[in-house]
Order: C-alpha cells, then structure tokens, then sequence
C-alpha cells in the first residue's frame, strides 16, 4: 500500500529560527530578541539567523530542488501585530504573500504555524499567556493571518509544542521568558493556552475563505513495546496515554481533541473543555524518539546501554517511534496523521571536498520513514511528514551548535548547501517513499 499519492513530502521550520530581521520592516521585539542575553550558548542570538527574510526566494529554490511537496513555516506575531493598536503591519504580512506566493510557484503546498515560541514583547509585558485577557489578541491574530493568506494556505496549525514551551519557557527556565513559575502559575498559563487554541480554531473557521484544515502540532511522547506481544503492546499504549505526566501525548491530546479533563488537566472546568475541544481536521504531531515503559518518569529511555546510538542532541535513536506514534494516535485520536516535525541534529560541516556528507542523518530518516510506511500499510491513514528542518538554525538555547538541516547554513557568509541528505530525501518524494 505504501505512502498516498497526493502525501505531503515536506520540511519545516520557524520564524524566529530562520528569519532574521529581527527590527525589519515595523517588526518589534518578540521573547526571545528581548530576553536572549546570558541565555544562550556562546552568546548566540536570532537576529540574522538564515536570514530568510531576505534570502526566501534562494530558500524556495532549494526546497523545488529537494522536490518539496510541502513547506511548513511559522509567522512571526510580531510582524503582523507589532504592537496593541489592531492595526496589521502591512509589511510584515507582505513577506509571508510573497514566501506563499513563491512556494506556489515552485509547486509547494504552504502549512502554517501560528504560534512557534515567539510571542511579542508587547504581549508579554501585558502578562503574556498567564493572563486569560491576552487571549482576544492572540485570536485576532489568528483570524487576520487566516483572512488573509487562506485563499492560498489550506493547512494551519494554531501552536507548537505547547508541552515544550510551557516546560521550558514556564517551569525549568531554558526556554524564553526564561521563568521558573509555580505550579498553580503554570496551571494558569496552560489553561490559556488551551483555551487561545480552542477561540483561535472557531475564528479562523469564520475568517477562512474557503474551508481549511485546522490542527495543532503537540510533542507527542510515544512509549514502544518491548516486543510484539498483545501484552506488551498493551502496556505500551497505557504508558503512551498515562494521563499523570504532564506534557506527555494525552496531557494537550485529550482536552484538544476529547474534550477529555484528566489527571494531568483536572483544573479544567466543563466550561473550558467545551471551548478548548473544537473539531479539527487532522491530527498533528512532532516526534523525535520513543520512550519505553517502566522508564522512571523524565527519564527518556529505558532500554539504553553503554553506547546507545544518540542523535547530536544526545537524544537516543528509537525508528519504531513513528510507527508506534502513528498507530498509537490514529486508535485513540481517530484524525488522519500529519508528522509535522522529526529530524536530527547531526555533527554535520563542509568537507574537503567543498560538501556536507551525513550519513547518518540518511539512515536516520530512512529508518524513520519505514515506521511511517509501515503504518500506512497497516492502514493508519498517513498524510504527511515535515522533516525538521528545511535548514539548519537557531536550536534556541543552543543557539547555532547544533544543525537539524536539510539544507547546510554557512552562517559567516549565508551560503547554502544541500546535505547529501536533502539529495537522499528527494529521492524518497521521486518514488514516494518506494526507493525505502
Ligand atoms: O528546533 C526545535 C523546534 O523549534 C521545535 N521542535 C523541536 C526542534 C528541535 O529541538
């Protein structure tokens, strides 16, 4: 059976991780331009980044290159609403017309994130997501981009990995606004949250000029079976859904797309669960690895020895992850499936032959990719995988050490070179994942 047809072979990334720009063209500071100083490796900051801002039409050429049938992109908040007046920057909006125009052009579906961590400094400084009165503008926002891209972008997602940001942003400090809250805070700000998805999904239904498809891309955490035994797969899937660990898959899933309170979200009133639970489109999730049960909790792997394999995060290397992730998702989610992030960070750098070279990040997505199509073949109705990321970037707290991309940055002088992976990945989307 294999991948469908019309499969969304795609890459992604965000704002914030490529653009650069940072004061260009009316755009104010967002979180991570105001609070970046002291937090991030060697000093590294997003104000150049790829910057893609000024280089989307190189960027669109390599991706048709790659043979991309989709690109998932994120705007910056802070360059349609640049500050609280409701008046659109005309100029910022220009550039995402014209990236979508381009994309167009090369034959690439166009996906959009709404909200990938960069919140506007003006946001922020009103009580950003801890106050339930910020919610109004995050929904104008929505319905703006909505209004006025959604004749030429069907798919959107309204957040990324609320999990990470919140735990990162909110709770450990990593992340911006680089807080450590209280609990009942983080409480607060996950409510809202859920509940800017939930206000966000009906006003862009009511913006959209054609019908669009809504979903949300959430880190999903998925535990593996030990082995294919009904009985160990059965506590795998309990351990993937164990509803008492926050940010694991159910935490965001249930409410979303249940209308499910659980242990993890039992401060949600009825009232909340009617407004977070609207009805998406797809089910969308970003999945780098497996967790495996009777893992302490945090503690990712269980099945680990001396030497495990490990990606350039020190993430171990798990490729029956996606299978799982998928199969596990479809039972209780019922929504077509979209990866929507997966990828490595590699030790990657020119050679002397003037090329990048990673074999490891081939053999990476190949393994990856057959969990996907083994899915597909069983019957979970797979539509798309966005490899994270189109280009290397800024990995946020690790600011330009680590390099998830297709595409190789040279940062000093902004040159571009496809990774043998980018050659290896158009050949999976010329044979639509048969060369496998
Ligand atoms: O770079 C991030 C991305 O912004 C969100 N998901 C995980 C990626 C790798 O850490």
């Amino acid at each position: 059976m294999g991948f469908s047809k019309d499969f969304f072979w795609g890459a992604a990334s965000a704002s914030h991780q490529i653009e650069g720009a940072y004061l260009e063209d009316g755009k104010t500071l967002n979180i991570w331009d105001a609070f970046v100083e002291g937090h991030v490796a060697r000093g590294d900051d997003g104000k150049v980044a790829c910057d893609h801002y000024h280089r989307y039409k190189e960027d669109v050429a390599l991706m048709k290159k790659i043979g991309l049938k989709s690109y998932r992109f994120s705007i910056s908040w802070a360059r349609i609403f640049p500050d609280d007046s409701g008046k659109i920057n005309e100029k910022g909006l220009q550039f995402y017309k014209n990236l979508v125009n381009e994309l167009i052009e090369a034959g690439i579906k166009p996906m959009c994130t709404l909200y990938h961590w960069d919140m506007p400094m003006w946001v922020f400084e009103k009580g950003g997501w801890e106050k339930e009165e910020n919610i109004p503008y995050f929904v104008r926002y929505a319905e703006a981009c909505v209004k006025e891209l959604s004749d030429k972008i069907e798919y959107w997602l309204t957040f990324n990995e609320p999990e990470a940001f919140i735990s990162a942003g909110y709770e450990s400090g990593e992340h911006a606004p680089f807080l450590q809250l209280s609990g009942e805070r983080v409480k607060a700000i996950t409510r809202n949250v859920m509940l800017a998805h939930g206000r966000a999904v009906l006003a862009m239904r009511k913006a959209a000029a054609r019908p669009i498809k809504i979903g949300t891309a959430h880190a999903a955490c998925v535990t593996s079976p030990a082995n294919e035994t009904p009985e160990e797969i059965e506590k795998a899937r309990v351990s993937t859904f164990e509803t008492d660990r926050p940010y694991f898959c159910s935490w965001w899933a249930d409410p979303v797309f249940l209308g499910k309170r659980q242990a993890g979200t039992n401060y949600l009133s009825d009232e909340d669960l009617k407004i977070i639970h609207q009805p998406l489109d797809f089910y969308a999730f970003n999945m780098y690895n497996a967790d495996g049960y009777g893992a302490p909790k945090n503690q990712s792997n269980p099945r680990s020895y001396p030497g495990y394999p490990l990606t350039a995060m020190d993430w171990p290397i798990t490729p029956e992850c996606l299978y799982w992730g998928a199969r596990f998702c479809y039972e209780r989610y019922g929504l077509p499936i979209m990866i929507t992030e997966n990828g490595m960070a590699n030790l990657d750098f020119i050679m002397l032959d003037g090329e990048v070279h990673d074999p490891q990040r081939i053999d990476y997505v190949h393994r990856h990719l057959l969990g996907l199509k083994r899915a597909a073949d069983e019957g979970v109705p797979v539509i798309g995988y966005q490899y994270w990321s189109i280009m290397d970037n800024f990995e946020w707290a690790l600011g330009y050490s680590r390099r998830f991309g297709l595409i190789y940055v040279d940062y000093p002088t902004q040159r571009r070179i496809l990774k043998d992976s980018a050659l290896f990945y158009a050949e999976v989307i010329k044979t639509n994942g048969e060369n496998l």
